[in-house]
């Protein structure tokens, strides 16, 4: 599906990450890979992974940085020359953020969430796209909590509305290029930032419950439709979030819990 195409993959942090279920399945598709890795800590995780799946690119990105940014995409056109596409499953929000009653949250809070989970986007498509071929593909990763009020989720979802509508406007802006745009909303999924939220457990099982299938869905069914949506079989899909949730977002919630 990938065959011949070059993409960046954004946000690995290990092996539980949802980038890496991507960066797996691009790789069997056939797809030559470059990660990014936040400091120095995770690059002694991200390296041994992106030499696994013979990775051609390894940099350093920290998107609240501006210049660090430029540096990574420098270094994509040094390197690379041309890209096909970009994978973002970057987000951050203050702990304490996601905890603490939605009306508490701070404007450092709503500020830092935005930024990271947000404005990132928007800063990579930016220094992405005059790279790009024709046929280009960007995807980032949402969730529910951007169109539903979620437990906690809180100025996250703020973030992933702000992000899913910059999904609108960005597969608006660069569509003129032939370069596509998509979101991909996962139901929930224990990874490294998953595992540092309250109460995840209770939050998988009722997911579970209230789910088509029954059951969560994976970081490799997550990593098959964005592969899906980074290739030419996707060419007349932009501006699009597309649910990989098992079903979940389309029922009537935990059947099996008491409403009030
Ligand atoms: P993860 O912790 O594995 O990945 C988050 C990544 O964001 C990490 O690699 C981290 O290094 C990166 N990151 C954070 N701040 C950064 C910064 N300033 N600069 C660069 N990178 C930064 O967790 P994940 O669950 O795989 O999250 C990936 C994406 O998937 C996020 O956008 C998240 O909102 C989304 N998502 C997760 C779930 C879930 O249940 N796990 C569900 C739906 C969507
Ligand atoms: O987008 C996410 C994770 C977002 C996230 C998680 C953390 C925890 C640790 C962003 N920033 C941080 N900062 C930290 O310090 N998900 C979709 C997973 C997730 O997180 C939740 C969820 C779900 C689902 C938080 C509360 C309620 C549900």
């Amino acid at each position: 599906m990938l065959t011949g195409k070059k993409g960046l993959i954004l946000g690995v942090a290990n092996d539980k990450s949802i980038a890496w279920g991507v960066a797996q399945a691009c790789h069997r598709e056939g797809a030559e890979l470059g990660f990014s890795y936040l400091g120095e800590a995770l690059e002694r995780r991200v390296r041994p992974l992106a030499e696994s799946v013979d990775a051609s690119l390894l940099a350093p990105l920290d998107v609240a940085d501006d210049a660090q940014i430029d540096a990574f995409f420098d270094r994509v056109k040094q390197q690379w020359g041309t890209l096909d596409f970009v994978v973002h499953s970057i987000a951050f929000a203050n702990k304490e953020a996601l905890k603490a009653p939605f009306r508490m949250t701070t404007r450092d809070d709503f500020h830092l969430a935005l930024d990271i989970s947000a404005y990132s986007l928007i800063a990579v498509a930016q220094r992405a796209a005059p790279l790009m071929n024709a046929g280009g593909s960007i995807v980032t990763m949402s969730y529910l909590g951007s169109v539903r009020a979620v437990p906690n989720y809180n100025v996250m979802g703020v973030a992933k509305a702000a992000l899913e509508a910059s999904v609108r406007y960005l597969a608006s802006d660069l569509g003129g290029d032939n370069i596509r745009v998509n979101a991909v909303s996962a139901g929930p999924i224990r990874t490294l930032a998953a595992s540092a939220v309250g109460d995840f457990r209770h939050l998988m099982a009722k997911s579970a419950r209230g789910a088509m299938l029954k059951r969560n869905v994976t970081q490799l069914e997550v990593g098959n439709m964005t592969a899906f949506l980074l290739s030419d079989l996707a060419s007349g899909i932009s501006g699009e979030v597309h649910y990989v949730d098992a079903g979940f977002h389309v029922g009537a919630g935990d059947p099996g819990e008491n409403p009030a």
